[in-house]
């Protein structure tokens, strides 16, 4: 087979890579089509492929915990690290720190926002999921008007950047040009795109086919935004709007409050260039990563890695020993970002095996029920280990925890178990604000209603709420 219009040099490393399936259907594409795969072909780093082979076929723990800093971290003999707690210890200087940063505005926020909700059955980014009981509000609606609440309170605009993939890119652009950026300040909305990375075969480490002129590919996880954070040219970005710090909250928790003054002081008061939300963990089976430490250095274990016995296993009280949830809220010193993007290799990939369609050799697609094939992930939190100091603060779910994960029907985190988080979250906060709302009455919060004070400025005292009501619906 001759490919005249591929470069000589990418045809030799096809070549060489033994890979000269990916062009088995090249005759019959149209010029449109072979542009297309060119450009992935050309795209791919041939020379990591073998890397990808090997770790296709070797995954487990050890490449996981602390593998960032070349760490053999020890599992059996890690333990929980110290957390502060929210309301708890040094609460009030905190807060106070903590608020003095956002007024001085040296925080800024990043949205993960690259997955697909494909455990939903959703194809469009899972920001555009309704999950608003009454208003119908998606969870970009509910997520980017908290950050509108804090920009309010806090009299300046708060650096957002977006990150998006292949996926979820054009879907998510376009609702922020419909939905006037969520009524943030699109001079502080920044949107990046993470990169791809192929998946392989897990028979043969082969890269596959998905369709004549396209090479299955899939977004290269959370991770992947530092290195398109810095691509994007986001360091610098962030820096000149005067921030310091940076949080990053997953696009799926419509509860996460990655800008809550206690937490970012403790970051602030610590000097911690990690610092980390956590929840008690009470079940082994909670799909939580959990924060361990060896005793030199602090990383997250991801609950898929996590061995069963280790996960089980109690201690004093009866708490797990490992119980430091980590609900993928975080904050970072900029300057430790800085240090980690320029560190060779920072973030290791983490293999998942799944189910991934592909053609077969008379071009049929297939598509495969039980996982065929290995796809490449990095985990921002595997940063934590490069960190001089790390930071845990521990959260009451019930506040800042109410992930969308599942279909209908799932024994936890489906869309009716976020509505219920949302709804309780809302009663209480009226509650202690003295407004009743009779049981069986609807009632949701306008997202930017941080809290009592917010809600003194809409709602008299001893108010009482008669009819289903998004209180402050008006923004
Ligand atoms: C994540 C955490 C888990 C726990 C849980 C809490 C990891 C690896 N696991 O589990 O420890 O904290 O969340 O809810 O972090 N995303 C991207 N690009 C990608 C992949 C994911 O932007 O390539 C985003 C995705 O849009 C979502 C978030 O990352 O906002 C979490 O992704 P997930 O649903 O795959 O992670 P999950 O629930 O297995």
């Amino acid at each position: 087979m001759t490919h005249p219009s591929l470069p000589i040099a990418l045809r030799e490393s096809i070549a060489r890579a033994d890979h000269d399936h990916l062009l088995r259907f090249w005759d019959t594409l149209e010029a449109s089509a072979r542009d297309r795969l060119a450009g992935q072909l050309a795209a791919i780093d041939w020379d990591m492929l073998g890397e990808l082979r090997r770790l296709s076929r070797s995954s487990g723990p050890e490449i996981v915990a602390g593998a960032a800093a070349g760490l053999a971290a020890d599992l059996a003999r890690a333990t929980t690290p110290p957390c502060h707690r929210l309301g708890g210890d040094n609460a009030n200087r905190a807060a106070t720190a903590g608020r003095a940063g956002l007024e001085a505005g040296h925080f800024g926020a990043v949205l993960v926002a690259g997955g697909q909700g494909s455990r939903l059955g959703c194809n469009g980014p899972k920001g555009v999921v309704s999950v608003g009981s009454l208003s119908g509000a998606t969870l970009f609606d509910l997520l980017l008007g908290r950050l509108r609440g804090i920009a309010r309170r806090y009299g300046r605009p708060l650096p957002l950047a977006i990150m998006t993939s292949s996926a979820t890119d054009a879907d998510t652009r376009a609702w922020l040009a419909d939905h006037n950026h969520g009524g943030l300040d699109p001079d502080h909305v920044l949107v990046f795109r993470q990169r791809d990375l192929p998946a392989v075969d897990d028979v043969d480490g082969n890269l596959l086919l998905d369709a004549p002129d396209h090479i299955a590919m899939a977004p290269d996880g959370h991770g992947g935004m530092l290195p398109a954070l810095v691509a994007a040219g986001g360091l610098e970005w962030f820096a000149d709007r005067g921030c310091r710090h940076v949080t990053t909250f997953q696009v799926d928790n419509p509860l996460s409050m990655p800008l809550h003054p206690e937490f970012l002081g403790h970051h602030l008061l610590r000097d911690a260039e990690f610092s980390t939300q956590v929840v008690h963990k009470r079940e082994p089976g909670e799909r939580v990563g959990v924060v361990a430490s060896d005793g030199q250095r602090t990383f997250v274990v991801e609950y898929s890695d996590l061995p069963a016995a280790l996960a089980a296993e109690r201690g004093p009280g009866d708490r797990l020993r490992f119980h430091a949830g980590s609900i993928a809220v975080h904050a970072f010193a900029l300057d430790f970002l800085r240090r980690a993007a320029a560190a060779p290799d920072p973030l290791p990939l983490h293999v998942a095996h799944k189910a991934v369609p592909f053609l077969d050799a008379s071009g049929a697609r297939v598509n495969p029920r039980t996982p065929n094939a290995v796809k490449f992930e990095r985990f921002i939190f595997d940063l934590m280990p490069l960190a001089r100091c790390v930071c845990l603060v521990e959260i009451d779910p019930a506040e800042g925890f109410a992930p969308l994960k599942n279909p209908p029907g799932a024994a936890a985190d489906t869309l009716a178990h976020v509505q219920a988080a949302l709804d309780a979250h809302a009663r209480r906060l009226l509650h202690r604000a003295g407004v009743v709302v009779p049981a069986g009455v609807g009632v949701e919060l306008a997202p930017w209603i941080l809290d009592e004070a917010d809600l003194a400025a809409v709602l008299p005292p001893d108010s009482r709420i008669e009819h289903p009501t998004v209180v402050g619906g008006g923004g």
